[in-house]
């Protein structure tokens, strides 16, 4: 890499401005400096009649420095970059490659033509970050696409490829080769005339208010918590009614709004902890080689895990006791294969491979043989774990990787009954299996490091977020639920609603309060955890009977039409289930207490307080390798609204001396449930944060 990240290069009468700045030639001071200075310098040099920017290495440039966020800005800004670009007397032509999303397309759209090599993907995901365009890709966007397309662009953050861009008209022209050689094309053809250019900021924007209230509605519809949407379709607006600099200036106060809201910080955090989870103590072991997949069991999570597989490119043998199970498990594997084909997740052609051959069934272990990972995914049972894995452990071919789909069982335990337990790992699927982003992966005591690289290796063919986790009682993420469901139950004993409970927490921005996912998950699954655990549990446990009641009943939520909720086609809205009510009544009656209300603040502080506990706790122990590790765990599997960044950023925002408070104030009620985790009590004493230990 050079010393700066811009270089010049002057070829026959094209100067060449070429951005070199790894892994993703983001937008850093230093990149927009130089391009600054390189305009200026290939402007004022009589040998050039066009100037061409690209990029080095895989792609244009991807964004503004995600890192300078929250930092003082130095100038040049973007923004000031682009309309520099525009502002130039000689013509400028951007050749893009690779993934050239927001500021990098901004800084194009600021040039005066644009041509992209073939795979370029382009995109405003500005909005996933809590931001707008900030650097007059507002305005420029409409003048060459219209308002309607642009609003849909910006508003969603999604990519498209060159042919849609080319469609659209933000892109010119479809190059081809090295990008270096394809600049030097683009800028021959400037100055031949072959290809048209002007300033982008020139051009006007037919007004389109239909599109605007569309789109406005939409957002209230879909993202009424979300601050940057509705930012977005502002600053779209503007571009119709305001020239360029005045619409860039308004785009400029707008983005300025986005970047002090506690969303962008939220969301910039959850990006980053996507990224995070990865770098674990194995990842310089080398991957083995996985091809051949093998699942045992066609269940709901057995057939989830194949269909994730297949989707991914590998060929999945599944078995089942008998025909009639491993039937009912290619049926539903079918079915969510036509679900990915309806929702373009999956090619006609690529299904087509899948059932000549890419997907097989057995009802014997044996035709594992050849399978480089096989994952377990049985009745969730000890003695049937360890009798499968025996066997396996005499089926599978030498360095075959075993791993089980275990909720919350001892993986070490399983890996013991086997002769090869550092062969033997956890990998936690959520389901549905092939939707869900979280895999845990679960090292046990003797888990070799090339089979925990591996795993992540997998997630990430497979589209995952692979978090590292050590075996304990439900791992990191089941670990937590089991702790602060008891919140929402000690709420509900002391007087809340199951209704106010989730409509509080889906104010604060989960899309399912815990009683309507405990509903859609089943009752019955949290029942036999309790059954399972009764005969461990403290004594000084405060315990709430009622949904043991539901479960007695046969009320298992939405799969037997009766929860917490009723259920059915005849059914408008979400109506509590009087006997549930019931229930709940009783057992306050047995307990002797006085029920008592709850505002939506309360509920929200002390299910989010028991959540960050816990969470403490997971890191304390290293069940957790970093608090970002839990953090993406409750993000990417249980529905933690991602612009709120997770519960250990979110207890940062707090404060840690303030959260052993509220927990102390808490403990006078219940001393057991409400103790303070002792790493949560040294950051307050040490006056730091859980970031701080992220690394
Ligand atoms: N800034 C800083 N670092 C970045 C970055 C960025 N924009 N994008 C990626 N990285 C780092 C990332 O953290 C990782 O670092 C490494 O690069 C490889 O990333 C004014 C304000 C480009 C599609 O939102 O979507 O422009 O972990 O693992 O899978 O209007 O990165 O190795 O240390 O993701 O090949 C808009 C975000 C910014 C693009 C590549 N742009 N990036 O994916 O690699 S806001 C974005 C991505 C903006 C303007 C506004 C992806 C990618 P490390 P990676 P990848």
């Amino acid at each position: 890499m050079s010393e700066t990240p811009v270089t010049t290069e002057r070829v026959g009468r094209i100067g060449l401005v070429a951005i070199d700045n790894p892994p993703v030639n983001a937008a850093s001071h230093a990149v927009r400096a130089g391009i600054a200075s390189a305009i200026d310098a290939l402007a004022a040099d009589d040998g050039v009649d066009a100037i061409a920017l690209y990029g080095v290495g895989r792609t244009f440039i991807a964004g503004a420095d995600i890192r300078e966020f929250g930092k003082p800005p130095q100038s040049p800004g973007l923004t000031q970059v682009c309309s520099h670009i525009e502002a130039c007397a000689k013509p400028v032509v951007a050749l893009i490659h690779g993934t050239t999303l927001g500021g990098g397309l901004e800084i194009a759209l600021g040039c005066h033509a644009r041509v992209a090599l073939p795979g370029t993907q382009v995109g405003f995901p500005e909005v996933t970050l809590g931001l707008i365009p900030g650097a007059g890709g507002t305005q420029r966007a409409p003048r060459l696409t219209g308002i309607k397309a642009a609003l849909d662009l910006i508003t969603s953050g999604k990519r498209i490829d060159a042919d849609a861009a080319l469609t659209l008209g933000l892109i010119d022209r479809l190059g081809e080769g090295p990008p270096r050689e394809a600049a030097i094309k683009a800028g021959e053809d400037i100055v031949s005339g072959a290809l048209p250019h002007r300033r982008t900021g020139e051009l006007g924007v037919a007004p389109d208010e239909a599109a605007l209230d569309a789109k406005t509605a939409e957002i209230a519809r879909k993202q009424p918590n979300l601050f940057a949407p509705v930012r977005c379709v502002e600053a779209v607006a503007a571009s119709a009614r305001l020239p360029i600099a005045d619409g860039i200036a308004l785009e400029r106060t707008l983005f300025e709004a986005c970047l002090e809201s506690p969303q962008r910080a939220g969301l910039v955090h959850a990006f980053f902890a996507e990224r995070a989870v990865a770098k674990i103590p194995e990842a310089s072991a080398t991957p083995r080689p996985v091809e051949r997949i093998g699942v045992i069991g066609g269940g709901t999570m057995g057939s989830g895990i194949a269909t994730a597989f297949l989707l991914a490119g590998y060929s999945v043998t599944m078995v089942e006791r008998d025909a009639d199970g491993l039937a009912r498990g290619q049926a539903t594997v079918e079915k969510n294969l036509a679900g990915a084909v309806k929702r373009g997740k999956l090619s006609e052609a690529r299904l087509a491979d899948i059932n000549a051959g890419a997907f097989s069934g057995a009802t014997t272990v044996d035709a594992l043989a050849e399978a480089d990972l096989i994952i377990e995914a049985a009745f969730e049972d000890m003695a049937v774990k360890q009798d499968l894995f025996s066997q396996l452990d005499k089926a599978a071919k030498k360095g075959a990787i075993l791993a089980t789909n275990t909720s919350y069982l001892d993986v070490d335990a399983i890996a013991a009954i086997t002769s090869r337990p550092a062969d033997v790992i956890g990998l936690h699927f959520f389901s549905p299996a092939h939707v869900m982003r979280l895999l845990e992966v679960v090292v046990a005591d003797k888990t070799a490091a090339d089979v925990v690289a591996t795993g992540f290796a997998v997630a990430r063919k497979l589209g995952k977020v692979a978090v590292r986790a050590g075996v304990c009682e439900g791992f990191i993420g089941n670990r937590i639920l089991s702790h602060y469901r008891k919140a929402a139950e000690y709420l509900v004993m002391d007087g809340a609603s199951p209704a106010e409970v989730d409509r509080a927490l889906e104010d604060f921005g989960f899309a399912m309060g815990p009683h309507a996912v405990f509903d859609l998950a089943g009752l019955d699954i949290a029942w036999a955890a309790r059954k399972r655990l009764a005969a461990t549990r403290p004594a000084e446990e405060r315990y709430a009977a009622y949904a043991d009641k539901l479960c007695e009943a046969g009320q298992f939520g939405r799969k037997t039409g009766r929860g917490f909720y009723l259920y059915g086609e005849d059914v408008d809205g979400r109506p509590q289930n009087p006997e549930a009510l019931a229930f709940i009544e009783a057992e306050r009656e047995k307990a002797g207490i006085t029920p008592r209300t709850f505002s939506a603040e309360e509920i929200v502080q002390r299910y989010l307080t028991a959540m960050i506990a816990e969470a403490a706790r997971v890191v304390e122990d290293g069940t957790a390798l970093r608090p970002i590790d839990v953090d993406a765990v409750l993000l990417f599997g249980y529905g933690f609204p991602r612009f709120r960044g997770g519960p250990l950023f979110l207890a940062d925002t707090i404060g840690a001396a303030r959260l052993v408070r509220r927990m102390e104030d808490y403990a006078q009620e219940d001393p057991f449930y409400w103790q303070v985790p002792p790493l949560l009590r040294t950051l307050a004493e040490e006056d730091r944060t859980f970031a701080s230990l992220n690394g």
